[in-house]
C-alpha cells in the first residue's frame, strides 16, 4: 500500500517538498509520548518511506511545545523485569537506525529521555531555539534505554553525557549545538525549524540517491570502526560509486560548466586528439572544465579520477594554445 494512503493514529505523513517525506508525531495530549503503538506506526511509515523511489529524503518532528516528552510513563510503570526481558521491550525502538535514507530530525520543545534518544537516531538534528534536551530517566529511578547513554556519549563526550545521565539535568539548543549534537540551532518562529528541515531534505533528495545512500554509510562507519578500518570502508564505498548511474550523471553535469561551443568546436577538430587516441577525443564522455576567464585558462579534467594529467587550452592573445600535462605543443594553436 502507497504511504499515501494508509491511516496513523499516532503520526502524521505528509510529502511537503518533491522527494521528501515528512512524519508528525501526533499525540499532543501526552507531549508525543512514546507509546508501543506510536513507535509500530512510526517504524511502519520510515519503512515505506525508505522504499518509495519518490523519496530521498525523511523529516521526523513533534509538536512546537514537544518532540517527545519521552516514553509513555504510564506505560511503563506496571511492567515486571520478567515482562520487558520476554518481550525484548524497546528492541524495535531503534528500527529506524538500518534505515537507508537520511532522517533529520526538527527538535522543537521538550525532547526528554525517549525523545531525546529518538533524536539521537535520527542522522542530523536541527533545533529551535525552544528545544529542551534531557536525560532525566534518573529521576525515576531508571537509566536511558533507548541508546542515551552511548550514541549521546559519541556525540557530545564521556564527561557531560555522565554529568547529564547521572543528574538528569535539561540542556538548551544552544548547549547542543556548542557540543555539537545538533547541527544547528534555527531562527526562532513556530514551525521554522520544520521549515529549514525540510528544506534541507529537498537539497539532500536533490543529489544521487545512491550516492547519499553511500555517504550515509560511510559516515555512520565512523562510529564502528578504527581509523584504518573507517577509511578502508570509505574508499571501497567510493570506487563501488565508479560503477554507478548516478557518477556519470554527475560528470556530465560538470560539462554543461562551460558552455562555449567554440571550447567544443576547437576541441572536436583538434588533430592532437585524433592522433593520440585521446586526449580532447573523449572530452564529451567524463571531462570538467574549469575555466579562469581572468587567467585565461581552462583545465579540462578529462578522467573521472584526480590522479590523470589534464588536458590545457590556454588562451593567448586572441590564440588558443594546447597542452597536455606537463608538456606544451608548441605547434597547436589556433585563431578563435
Ligand atoms: N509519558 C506519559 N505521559 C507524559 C509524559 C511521558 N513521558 N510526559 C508528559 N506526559 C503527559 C502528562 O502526564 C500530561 O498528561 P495529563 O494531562 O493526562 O496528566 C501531559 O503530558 C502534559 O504534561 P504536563 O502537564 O506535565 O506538562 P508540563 O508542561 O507541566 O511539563 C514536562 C512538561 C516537563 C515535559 C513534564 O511533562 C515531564 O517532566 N514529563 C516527563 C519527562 C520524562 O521524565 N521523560 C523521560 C521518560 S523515561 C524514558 O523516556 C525512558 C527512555 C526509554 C527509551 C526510549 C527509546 C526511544
Amino acid at each position: 500500500m502507497s504511504t499515501q494512503q494508509k491511516q496513523y493514529e499516532y503520526i502524521l505523513l505528509s510529502r511537503p517538498a518533491p522527494g521528501v517525506g515528512l512524519i508528525t508525531l501526533n499525540r499532543p495530549k501526552a507531549l508525543n509520548a512514546l507509546c508501543t503503538p506510536l513507535f509500530k506506526e512510526l517504524n511502519e511509515a520510515l519503512v515505506d518511506l525508505d522504499a518509495d523511489d519518490e523519496i530521498g529524503a525523511v523529516v521526523l518532528t513533534g509538536s512546537n511545545r514537544a518532540f517527545a516528552a519521552g516514553a509513555d510513563i504510564k506505560e511503563m510503570k506496571d511492567k515486571t523485569y520478567a515482562d520487558v526481558y520476554k518481550n525484548r521491550f524497546l528492541e524495535n525502538w531503534s528500527e529506524m537506525t538500518a534505515l537507508s535514507k537520511p532522517v533529520i530530525a526538527a527538535v522543537s520543545g521538550y525532547a526528554l529521555g525517549g525523545g531525546c534518544e529518538l533524536a539521537l537516531m535520527c542522522d542530523i538534528i536541527l533545533a529551535s531555539p525552544t528545544a529542551v534536551f534531557g536525560q532525566p530517566e534518573i529521576n525515576l529511578g531508571v537509566i536511558p534505554g533507548g541508546g542515551g547513554t552511548q550514541r549521546l556519549a559519541r556525540a557530545i563526550g564521556k564527561s557531560r553525557t555522565m554529568e547529564l545521565t547521572l543528574t538528569g539535568r535539561n540542556f538548551s539548543a544552544a548547549e547542543a549545538a556548542s557540543w555539537g549534537m545538533v547541527s544547528r540551532v534555527v531562527e526562532e518562529g513556530e514551525g521554522k525549524v520544520v521549515e529549514e528541515a525540510v528544506s534541507m531534505a529537498g537539497v539532500i533528495a536533490s543529489k544521487g540517491r545512491l550516492a547519499v545512500q553511500a555517504g550515509k554509510e560511510a559516515v555512520n562507519a565512523a562510529y564502528e570502526l578504527t581509523l584504518e578500518e573507517g577509511l578502508k570502508t570509505e574508499r571501497r564505498i567510493f570506487h563501488g560509486l565508479f560503477a554507478t548511474h548516478d557518477q556519470k550523471e554527475g560528470e556530465h553535469g560538470c560539462i554543461e560548466l562551460w558552455g562555449h561551443s567554440w571550447l567544443m568546436r576547437v576541441a572536436q577538430a583538434c588533430p592532437l586528439s585524433q592522433r593520440r587516441g585521446n586526449p580532447l577525443g573523449s572530452i564529451h564522455r567524463f571531462a570538467t572544465v574549469k575555466p579562469d576567464p581572468r587567467k585565461q585558462l581552462y583545465t579540462i579534467h578529462n578522467e573521472p579520477t584526480a590522479y590523470r594529467r589534464h588536458d590545457m587550452l590556454r588562451i593567448e592573445g586572441g590564440r588558443l594554445n594546447l597542452s597536455y600535462g606537463y608538456y606544451d605543443y608548441p605547434g597547436i594553436s589556433y585563431t578563435m
